[in-house]
């Protein structure tokens, strides 16, 4: 009897909770309804967009838990940048070269870092992700975690649908509130994308409006063609502590890649410019528990610091730019 009781309580406590949740969140819905009509957006698309909007106890538990804080650096590019992705690439390739070739072109972006971008984000569009974006963000907004970011998302990605950019009816992705082929959150979608083909609406899912918005992304914060992303290196042990990058948030000590050289085992074999700018990531130190100092390591570049833009994950980072090297030795 007692048992029962027991759980009869836990029972209630969490369905309380959840009444609780519901609760608040409605509450949080009518003020930020509010705050939309006060930043101009129409009350007919915040009531068709806003009224389907839910709370997604799925999306915190996403939230909490990341695997580019759990993963090596081995492990992470190793999922990511596979034989079976290459192919998957170049199969595309071959079916939109014209649309892709053109796209190239026009941005100054090498096919092959958009194939990489694409093939990492989604693996080409197999995983474009399957939630309501418009709860997603409404619950992480919601969530006091990071409100005022998402809030803001939300404001521009109803702007977006009020100003008919963007069809709200298919607007499914991430936990987070990523859309289409390249996984692009409201505010760069306002900032950067485009509608290529010309017929008034910006369709991410489709391969001509997503490459080209996510070319003139990348061409837009300054990537430059043919120059490198990253090195592996060894490191030799007499390197001072400070030159160890292992924070995506921002990469310190760039030298010219000249003064590293006293540190790094067969400097001669690297095959760039003396004078480029350079610095030294060593991703897995301080993150994961019984790692080796020193190793893995990469001599990183101006590019490179460009995908942690896109992406602020030292692994993101390199699994794109392996996936890019990967398509350049195919294609
Ligand atoms: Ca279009």
């Amino acid at each position: 009897m007692n048992i029962i009781k027991f759980f009869l309580l836990v029972y209630l406590i969490m369905f309380q909770s959840i009444v609780n949740a519901d609760d608040n969140f409605d509450k949080w819905l009518i003020s930020f309804k509010e705050k939309a009509e006060s930043e101009g957006i129409s009350i007919e698309t915040i009531n068709k967009v806003m009224d389907k909007a839910i709370f997604l106890p799925k999306v915190i538990e996403y939230d909490r838990y990341q695997p580019e804080f759990y993963e090596d650096t081995k492990t992470y590019i190793n999922k990511r940048v596979t034989k079976s992705k290459l192919k998957k690439g170049i199969s595309l390739y071959k079916k939109k070269t014209l649309i892709i070739n053109g796209i190239e072109k026009k941005f100054s972006v090498e096919k092959e870092l958009l194939l990489a971008l694409m093939g990492i984000e989604t693996n080409f569009g197999q995983y474009l992700g399957k939630m309501d974006i418009v709860s997603s963000l409404a619950t992480l907004s919601y969530d006091q975690r990071r409100s005022e970011f998402f809030t803001k998302e939300l404001l521009i990605l109803l702007k977006l649908i009020d100003d008919q950019i963007i069809d709200h009816s298919i607007l499914f992705g991430s936990w987070a509130g990523a859309f289409g082929n390249f996984q692009f959150m409201p505010r760069t979608i306002k900032n950067y994308a485009i509608d290529y083909n010309s017929n008034k609406i910006i369709e991410l899912k489709a391969i001509d409006d997503s490459f080209a918005s996510a070319a003139n992304y990348i061409n837009k914060i300054g990537w430059k063609n043919n120059q490198p992303c990253f090195y592996k290196i060894d490191l030799k042990n007499n390197i001072p502590k400070k030159y160890l990058n292992t924070s995506a948030k921002k990469i310190k000590n760039k030298k010219k890649i000249s003064y590293f050289k006293k540190y790094i085992i067969d400097f001669d074999k690297i095959n760039v410019k003396s004078n480029i700018y350079a610095a030294i990531i060593t991703p897995d130190k301080d993150i994961i528990p019984d790692s080796e100092n020193l190793s893995p390591a990469y001599l990183i570049f101006t590019n490179y610091e460009l995908i942690l833009k896109w992406n602020r994950s030292l692994r993101f980072a390199l699994a794109v730019c392996t996936l890019k090297n990967e398509f350049k030795n195919a294609l």
